[in-house]
C-alpha cells in the first residue's frame, strides 16, 4: 500500500484538487497526504472539497500543516521530513512513499504507475524524470550536477540525471535512511531534494531514474531573481556535504529518454531581458572586496558587467573556477555573499544562453551534458 504526499505553500486550487483526485483514484494508492507550509486560502479551499474526495474514492485523504523539524529556513524540507514522519508513524503500516510538486498541470496515473511498477524490482529509491526546456532547471546543472561531479567524480551521485526533483518514491527502507540522517532531517528549505539525493548515495540505495515523456509543465519563472533563494540554498546544500566521503557505488539504473515534445524544446524557461538588468544591481563596496578572492578574469568581468550587461567572462572553465572558490569561502549568512553567488550564477546562465542556447535545443543540451562530463574527467583523472 502507498501514500502519495503533495507538499504545497500557496497554488492554484484547483490544479492541487485535480491531482489529488488523481492519486485518489489509483488502485496502488490508499493514503493521499497534503502537507501545507501554513493554514492560508489555498489550505482553506482544499480543506472544504476534502470529504468529498474521501467519499468517491474510499480513500483517506489527510491534510495537515508541516511541523518544525529542521532548523534552517522553514521551507519544502520542513514539509517533506513531515510527511516522512507521518508515513513512518502511519498504521496500518504503508510500503511506499510518493512525493509530487502539488502544482503541476500535466500530472497524471501513469505517474504513480511506472513509479510502482518500478518499486516492484525493489528499488528503494525511483526517481522521475522529464524533458526540461534548455533554459530550464539551470539550478540543476550549474549548481548540483556541478558540484557532485567536482566533489565525487567516481561515483554514481555524479550522474544523476535531474538530482533536485521533487517527484520521486521512497520504499520503506529509504525513507528509515532518511529519516535517521541528522543532514537530512535539518534540512528544511529548498536543500532538502540535494539531501535526499545525497543521503541515498551515500547508503547505497538503489536508484531507478523513471523517465516521464510528456514533462513536467508548471509556471514558468519570471526573472533569474525569482530563483535567489532556492540558488542559495540549493549551493548551501552542496557546501554543507562537501568533506564527506561517499564509499558506495550502489545501483543506479536510469530508463532511456525519448525524443523531446516541441512544446518543451520551444519553451523558454526564464524572462532573459529582466535577468540582464540584474548584473548592475544591488552592488556594495563588500561584494568588490569579496570579488578580489576570485581569479582575475572574472573579477574584472564582473565588475564592468555593472555598466553594460556582459557575460562572455563565464564560460564553462571560468564558472568551474568560480565554484571552487565558493566551495571554500561562501558564507550563506552573509547578504553580500549570497548577492555575489547570484550575480556570478546569473552571469553564467545568461553565457551559457547566449552562447549555446542561440544554437538550438540539441547543442545546448549537448553543451550541458558536455560541461557535467568535462567536470567529472578534470577532477576524476589520478595525478
Ligand atoms: N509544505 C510546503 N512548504 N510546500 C512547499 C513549500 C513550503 O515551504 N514551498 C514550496 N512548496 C511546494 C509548492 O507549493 C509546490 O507544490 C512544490 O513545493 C514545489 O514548489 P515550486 O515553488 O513549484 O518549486 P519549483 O520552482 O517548481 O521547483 C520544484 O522543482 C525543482 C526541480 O525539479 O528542479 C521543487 O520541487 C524543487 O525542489 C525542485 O528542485
Amino acid at each position: 500500500a502507498s501514500l502519495v504526499c503533495f507538499p504545497f505553500k500557496k497554488e492554484r486550487i484547483d490544479v492541487v484538487l485535480k491531482n489529488v483526485r488523481i492519486a485518489a483514484k489509483h488502485s496502488r494508492v490508499s493514503v493521499v497526504l497534503l502537507v501545507a507550509a501554513g493554514k492560508n486560502e489555498t489550505y482553506e479551499g482544499i480543506a472544504k472539497e476534502i470529504p468529498a474526495i474521501e467519499q468517491a474514492n474510499g480513500k483517506k485523504i489527510i491534510l495537515k500543516v508541516q511541523e518544525r523539524v529542521g532548523s534552517l529556513r522553514p521551507g519544502k524540507g520542513d514539509g517533506m521530513n513531515s510527511a516522512l514522519k507521518i508515513f513512518h508513524d502511519y498504521r496500518p503500516k504503508l510500503q511506499r512513499l510518493h512525493f509530487y510538486d502539488a502544482d503541476i498541470e500535466s500530472f497524471s496515473p501513469l505517474w504513480i504507475s511506472k513509479a510502482e511498477d518500478s518499486a516492484d524490482l525493489e528499488y528503494d529509491l525511483v526517481r522521475h524524470y522529464f524533458p526540461r526546456s534548455s533554459t530550464d532547471a539551470q539550478i540543476t546543472w550549474q549548481v548540483t550536477r556541478v558540484g557532485f561531479s567536482l566533489l565525487w567524480p567516481h561515483k554514481n551521485i555524479a550522474h544523476i540525471q535531474q538530482p533536485l526533483g521533487g517527484e520521486l518514491l521512497m520504499s520503506r527502507r529509504a525513507v528509515k535512511v532518511f529519516l535517521d540522517s541528522p543532514e537530512v532531517m535539518e534540512r528544511s528549505d529548498w536543500g532538502i531534494d540535494t539531501m535526499y539525493t545525497f543521503a541515498a548515495v551515500k547508503s547505497g540505495l538503489s536508484i531507478n531514474e523513471i523517465y516521464v515523456p510528456q514533462g513536467k509543465l508548471h509556471a514558468l519563472y519570471g526573472g533569474l531573481r525569482d530563483l535567489k533563494t532556492m540558488l542559495i540554498e540549493c549551493f548551501d546544500a552542496v557546501q554543507t556535504i562537501k568533506k564527506e566521503i561517499i564509499d558506495t557505488n550502489s545501483v543506479h539504473h536510469v530508463q532511456a529518454g525519448e525524443a523531446v515534445p516541441v512544446e518543451v524544446r520551444e519553451k523558454i524557461g526564464y524572462d532573459i531581458e529582466k535577468s540582464l538588468e540584474l548584473l548592475r544591481e544591488n552592488w556594495t563596496t563588500e561584494q568588490e572586496t569579496l570579488l578580489k578572492l576570485f581569479p582575475d578574469r572574472i573579477a574584472s568581468g564582473l565588475m564592468s558587467a555593472r555598466n553594460f550587461p556582459k557575460w562572455g567572462f563565464m564560460d564553462e572553465a571560468a564558472w568551474v573556477n568560480a565554484y571552487r572558490v565558493l566551495l571554500d569561502n561562501f558564507d550563506k549568512d552573509n547578504e553580500d555573499w549570497c548577492e555575489l553567488l547570484f550575480k556570478l550564477w546569473v552571469s553564467r546562465v545568461i553565457h551559457y544562453t547566449m552562447r549555446h542556447v542561440l544554437r538550438g535545443y540539441d547543442a545546448a543540451l549537448s553543451e550541458l551534458n558536455a560541461m557535467v562530463r568535462n567536470v567529472q574527467l578534470s577532477s576524476g583523472k589520478k595525478v
